[in-house]
């Protein structure tokens, strides 16, 4: 099995026996609604269960104090009355009889995870445990915490495992200062850890969590601290994060063994965090940490105390950890001023330290802008009255989310390759399916007709079959594919498959081209697509949501059916079909929306990456090229820094990965390739393999679109001056337009017009007390002063770019709330 998850019931017994508001969020129910969800999933059957040991008392002392383990083992025979005084002894601590017993237990979950994974008994895992351990320190308990278990577990694989270089991830909201001092002198521990800070204003109010700390002596760049300065952070944020501090840094390190912290009191609804990462992030997240040290991850729970948002952020991890697809990103993939500014500070704070960072530009860091604009959320007094009606609109917007979220169905086959001439080579996992189908003979030819390159037989069925494939992908049938392209047919059977996917209803086509396939000529500048529907191909409109996919297939369904000749424009059904949008419990304005032709006039767009040029170039936002970088470090830094922010940024629907001829890819290269482009489209993933390729990379093509880690790389070796001007080049261009490419701040204060990227989905502020809201496209014309601020999703993304002042008088409709 893949994934182990281990877990052990008494650890849902310690609870708080007294009163304790500060407390009595780390509550019993956090393991039962995690579990219970899991198991509800299907996901719990599908791993390897493990019941957590005690770790011994030896293993305590890898980190802790021996005056300590004695301390802690005393509390077993303690009264109410002096648990209570001696947790006042400590920060943010309750103890229970049990608690000894748990934590011993919750220490020796990592422990038996780490050694599942590190045996090879499993690849992955997740240790469901209480308490949880990062703040918990040599000799004290802080913060819930009273053993440090994933400081631990590291430990324990650098002795009973030989390991020489771990990652630990802390994406809990807090700062695990814990496990930062027990590694900070310590070079082959890379601890990683973001959370909210607001200038050293919120708890543990440390001055070491702050950017600037980096380590001491020897583990000087080891600690990375990034600090959130303003609540509110979302999707957009922390993918920011990943992109352009962590896993530049991560991949320089090479890590053996990656450790998540996983807290998830940093997603939406968590009443401490209140950040607003809807519960996919962390399968997108857990999604790019398996590219890393072959896969080898351990997550550990941390944090995490609104229930419903626990438990769904625990099941979309385990998803993630299981290979299954992650649902695209919601939300507009455009980070907050402030955060830019933090990853800018831990940037220039690393620096010194990593070669990665020191090839890029870095502009001189700025006072951090310490305007809290009007409509931008500021944290609420926990407890107060305010913060119980934010927290109830919390739990039902998240409801409401998830409810749309669970409509969404996986496919029933992950991958499928169709691969004539190659199969022989390929020893592919079983649950792999081989694909022999072929859209029809008539639908080909047609198709094929387009094209002079398609005018042999050969090339024909070679067509039918991507067209095939193309098909069932769009139809949900299976998650991504493999097929085999012959060298003079490939650019054309890359154009038949956009043209394909266009007509199919995809809205947002990635084109990742590498090698010697020329851009569709009538793919305009903008990207849009003149959409030609093939003449006798049957009824078929897919209409794409956000959501998932809803196939409409067949006459007498309500898509029309356009009576089209070649070259006619295609018409979406959309006008007609246009499902009512889901509105939710109580009132909602939707601001921040960015259609300048609204929802109704949905246009397809392509953006075309073509790795290959002699020269970088980017002819529009929508048309990059750029040459294949020479080194390791620059093929990484192109797709951190590059490749994965435009395609996160753009949210398509369906990749395109199209290896033409002499796409020069080393097969290790063109597998992290694939396997970072999984994420943005919801695994949903055509590859092309030029058949002059080497034999094994379909295969491996396969396997990492099935969700296996990509093999490695080789050494890390430093970007080329060359490389990097391109790269820098690149980027000073296409920053304006696509918003997670930013790596800084900016000076004076934006309107939040600005603030926004091209593609608007829809972010919903709840407006207390006020009435029925315009559904506004564009910036809301006044300020929403709500401080409950959530985000939600509800409608597809519209696809259509902001015209020239088009953002601010579009209105498209009233948005009544259901009773
Ligand atoms: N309102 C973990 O998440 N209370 N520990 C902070 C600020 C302590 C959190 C009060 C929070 C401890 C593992
Ligand atoms: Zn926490």
């Amino acid at each position: 099995m893949r994934t182990a998850l281990v877990y052990h019931e008494d650890m849902t017994a310690p609870r708080l026996l007294w009163e304790d508001p500060e407390c009595e969020i780390e509550c019993p129910e956090r393991l039962t609604t995690a579990m219970g969800l899991l198991q509800q999933r299907g996901l719990e059957q599908r791993c390897l269960r493990l019941a957590a040991r005690e770790a011994s008392e030896a293993e305590l002392g890898l980190v802790h104090s021996p005056e300590y383990v004695v301390l802690l083992r005393g509390t077993q025979a303690l009264g109410t009355e002096e648990l209570q005084a001696l947790s006042g002894q400590y920060d943010a601590v309750y103890f229970h009889p049990s608690t000894f017993h748990s934590a011993r237990l919750a220490v020796g979950a990592g422990l038996q995870l780490v050694d599942a994974v590190l045996t090879g008994a499993v690849h992955n895992g997740l240790a469901l445990v209480r308490p949880p351990g990062h703040h918990s320190q040599r000799a004290a308990a802080n913060g819930f915490c009273v053993f440090n278990n994933v400081a631990i577990a590291a430990k324990h694989a650098q002795q009973k495992h030989g390991l020489h270089r771990i990652l630990i991830v802390d994406w809990d909201i807090h700062h695990g200062q814990g496990t930062q001092y027990i590694f900070e002198d310590d070079p082959s521990v890379l601890y990683f850890s973001w959370h909210r800070y607001e200038h050293g204003r919120f708890w543990p109010y440390l001055q070491e969590s702050d950017a600037v700390a980096v380590g001491q002596g020897q583990g000087r760049g080891f600690t990375v601290n990034l600090p959130w300065n303003q609540v509110g952070m979302g999707n957009a944020d922390y993918m920011a994060a990943f992109l352009h501090v962590l896993l530049p840094l991560a991949f320089e390190f090479d890590p053996e063994l990656v450790l998540v912290s996983a807290g998830f009191d940093s997603a939406i609804g968590d009443p401490e965090g209140q950040m607003q990462a809807t519960p996919e992030c962390f399968a997108h997240l857990t999604q790019l940490l398996q590219v890393l040290a072959s896969g080898r991850v351990c997550a550990m729970l941390e944090g995490g105390y609104n229930l419903e948002s626990l438990s769904e952020s625990v099941c979309m991890t385990v998803q993630a950890l299981l290979g299954d697809p992650a649902p695209p990103l919601s939300g507009p993939m455009v980070p907050h001023c402030s955060a830019l500014e933090s990853i800018q500070s831990v940037r220039a704070a690393q620096v010194p330290h990593w070669t990665s960072l020191q090839q890029q530009d870095l502009t001189p860091v700025l006072s951090p802008s310490t305007c809290t604009p009007e409509g931008r959320p500021s944290p609420l007094l926990s407890g107060g009255p305010e913060f119980k009606v934010a927290a109830a609109q919390a739990t039902a917007a998240l409801s409401a989310l998830l409810d749309q979220m669970h409509l969404r169905r996986t496919p029933p086959v992950r991958t499928a390759v169709s691969l004539t001439g190659l199969d022989a080579a390929l020893a592919l996992p079983s649950d792999i399916l081989h694909q022999e189908g072929s859209a029809l003979k008539e639908e080909t030819q047609a198709w094929a007709r387009l094209h002079e390159a398609l005018a042999k037989d050969e090339p024909v069925s070679a067509l039918g079959k991507v067209l095939y494939l193309l098909d069932r992908i769009l139809d949900g049938q299976e998650s991504s594919s493999v097929a085999a392209t012959r060298a003079p047919a490939a650019a054309a059977t890359l154009d038949m498959a956009i043209r394909c996917s266009l007509s199919r209803g995809a809205q947002r086509l990635l084109c990742v081209a590498v090698g010697q396939l020329d851009r569709p000529p009538d793919l305009t500048d903008d990207g849009y697509a003149p959409c030609v529907m093939c003449p006798s191909s049957p009824a078929s409109l897919w209409v794409p949501r956000r959501n998932g996919w809803v196939g409409q297939r067949g006459p007498g369904n309500n898509a029309r059916r356009v009576s089209s000749t070649e070259g006619q424009h295609f018409q979406h059904p959309y006008p007609q079909t246009l499902p009512h949008l889901p509105t939710l419990e109580g009132e909602w304005a939707v601001t921040h929306t960015h259609v300048s032709m609204g929802p109704l006039s949905l246009k397809r767009r392509t953006l075309w990456l073509n790795i290959r040029g002699k020269e970088a170039a980017a002819l529009s936002m929508f048309h990059v090229s750029m040459p294949l970088p020479g080194t390791t470090g620059g093929f990484l830094n192109y797709l951190l820094a590059l490749v994965l922010p435009l395609a996160y940024g753009f949210q398509p629907d369906l990749v395109l990965l199209a290896l033409g001829p002499a796409h020069g890819l080393r097969d290790p290269q063109a597998a992290l390739l694939a396997a970072l482009l999984r994420a943005p489209a919801g695994c949903r993933v055509l590859a092309l393999v030029d058949e002059e390729s080497t034999p094994q990379l379909a295969g491996v093509l396969a396997q990492v679109l099935h969700g296996e880690a990509p093999p490695c790389l080789g050494p890390f070796c430093v970007a080329s001056p060359e490389d990097m001007q391109a790269l820098m080049h690149l980027r000073g261009q296409l920053e304006p337009q696509w918003k997670l490419l930013q790596v800084a701040g900016e000076t004076g204060n934006k309107a939040p017009a600005d603030c926004l990227g091209p593609w608007g989905t829809a972010l919903l502020q709840s407006s207390e007390g006020r009435g029925a809201h315009v559904l506004g496209l564009g910036c809301c014309p006044e300020p929403v002063h709500s401080r409950a601020t959530r985000i939600v999703r509800l409608f597809p993304a519209p696809t259509s770019l902001p015209g020239p002042g088009g953002l601010k008088s579009a209105r498209v409709g009233v948005f009544t709330p259901q009773k």
